[in-house]
């Protein structure tokens, strides 16, 4: 349908050529460039990957499957100010998930359990890089 309509636009206007390719771009599926870039998952006192990848323009979502609440913040404890994204997750009670907001800078987020906040296992970090 669209190359019908490509050539009705090159027949007619001499620039059909660039038509043509707005209109691909607009129809084309985005391939892996959602914004859920990752999750998170917290079970039995533990988060999973400890480390995780994502692109500028992407978030994470954290899924808390433990048996208790977990308060999911940004590096360092306890001002929180290194990755403002990560602190949209906040508190997660048992079986609730929430997204972080989006990452725009390259750099990698350390995250804490703000409750247990010396707690390894509850610690973890969002890679974003291009
Ligand atoms: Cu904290």
């Amino acid at each position: 349908m669209y190359k019908t309509l490509c050539s009705v636009v090159v027949g007619v206007v001499l620039a059909g050529s660039l038509g043509c390719a707005w209109i691909s771009r607009q129809s084309a599926p985005s391939a892996g460039t959602g914004p859920v870039g990752a999750t998170v998952t917290i079970e039995n006192g533990a988060v999973t990957p400890k480390t995780v990848s994502i692109h500028p323009g992407q978030l994470v979502t954290f899924v808390n499957k433990d048996a208790k609440e977990h308060q999911m913040f940004s590096n360092p404890h306890p001002v929180h100010t290194d990755c403002r994204p990560m602190n949209a997750v906040g508190k997660l009670t048992p079986g609730q998930s929430r997204n972080t907001a989006l990452f725009q800078d390259v750099k990698n987020c350390g995250f804490h359990d703000h409750g247990d906040h010396d707690n390894a296992a509850l610690q973890g970090t969002i890679s974003v890089a291009n």
